[in-house]
This record gives structure tokens, sequence and C-alpha cells, in this order.
């Protein structure tokens, strides 16, 4: 299957990932922060899934992949833990040292995907959900799509956790999503 299909897939199936929401219509935070709104009933919802763990300097919580795999499947593994579970995105210096430490002494950690794409639109990089992305740490001379700036261009990211040399450990590089790669999940 072509990985974009999968993805999107796996897109609409996680409702609370993939919401559309006409600006100006209170978010389910917003609901959430009113004192009129009505208490969370739902339990299942709110349960940290089982494997996932709070890393320090974060505020949300983990799991790290257990094999490598396309980005697709990956989006896929992270969707199926819970509702509001997806492969991490990563917002601010912080989180990104957090997730460079939790998969460091991991044998296939070298390298995780991040929880964006520019295959929606080249060269705009945007969460699942289509949201901006705020915080970005490119590698010197990335994203560059492979060089080539078409649909077979390099439209994933990931998470430079080893590398030579090491100065560049931390940054980010655009790849072919058909690639393999570890992940971490992220429930927030
Ligand atoms: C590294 C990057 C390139 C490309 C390639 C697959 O060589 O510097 O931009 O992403 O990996
Ligand atoms: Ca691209
Ligand atoms: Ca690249």
């Amino acid at each position: 299957m072509n990985p974009r299909t999968a993805v999107l897939g796996v897109c609409l199936a996680a409702v609370g990932a993939c919401e559309f929401r006409p600006a100006g219509e209170p978010s389910e935070a917003d609901a959430e922060a009113s004192p009129d709104a009505a208490p969370a009933n739902d339990d299942a919802a709110d349960a940290v899934p089982a494997g996932y763990e709070r890393l320090p300097g974060t505020t949300s919580y983990y799991r790290a992949s257990v094999e490598r795999a396309d980005f697709g499947a990956a989006a896929a593994d992270c969707a199926d833990d819970a509702l509001r579970a997806a492969v991490a995105v990563i917002d601010d210096d912080e989180e990104n040292k957090a997730l460079q430490h939790f998969m460091a002494s991991r044998p296939d950690g070298g390298q995780i995907w991040l929880g964006i794409q520019d295959w929606h639109e080249e060269g705009v990089w945007r969460t699942l959900a289509f949201e901006p992305v705020s915080f970005t740490a490119w590698k010197d001379g990335e994203p560059n799509d492979g060089g080539r700036g078409d649909d077979d261009g390099e439209d994933c990211a990931v998470l430079l956790v080893r590398f030579e040399p090491a100065r560049h450990e931390g940054r980010w590089n655009d790849i072919a999503c058909t690639r393999a790669r570890a992940y971490v999940c992220e429930w927030r």
C-alpha cells in the first residue's frame, strides 16, 4: 500500500488526532477548563496506556518502539495504543533532549521518526492532524527533500539520536517515509 494512504487511514481512524474544528468553536480543552463543563466520565480515555511512562522535562507519556517500521506502520502502531496516542511530536528543546536520552541506549534507536510530514504540501511541515509545527531542530542543510522537491522526495522526518559527527546529534533530517526507523509513541 502507498504509505500515504496507510497514514491517512490511521489519521481518519484516530478521531482525536484528526479533529477538524471550525475557528471559534470551543475545543475539548476549553470544555474541560470551563467550570460548567460536565465532569470527565470517560475513564478509559484518561487512563495512561499500558507501557507508557513519563519522561523528565516533558508533559506527556511515551513508549519506545519494539522494532523499526516505515512511517505508515509506525503511525498505525502508535494510534492503536489509545485515543491521543501518536508518533511523538517534539514541541521544544527539552522534549527533543528527553527523547534523545530515552532512545540513546537502544541498539536500533539511532534515528527515530517524528510525527510530522510535508507530503501534504512540500516544504510545509505539519503534524498528522495538519497542525503547524512550532519547534524545529533541523540539521544544517535540512530539510532538503533529498534534493528532489517532487512527490518522490523526503516527506517524513527523523531525530538523529546517534550521529557522526556527534555535534549533529539531536538535529533533524527529512527522509523517505518508506524507510524503516525506530520511533517513540506519545500520549498527551
Ligand atoms: C542524509 C541527508 C540527506 C538525505 C539522506 C537520506 O544523507 O543529509 O538530506 O536525507 O540522508
Ligand atoms: Ca519533502
Ligand atoms: Ca534530507
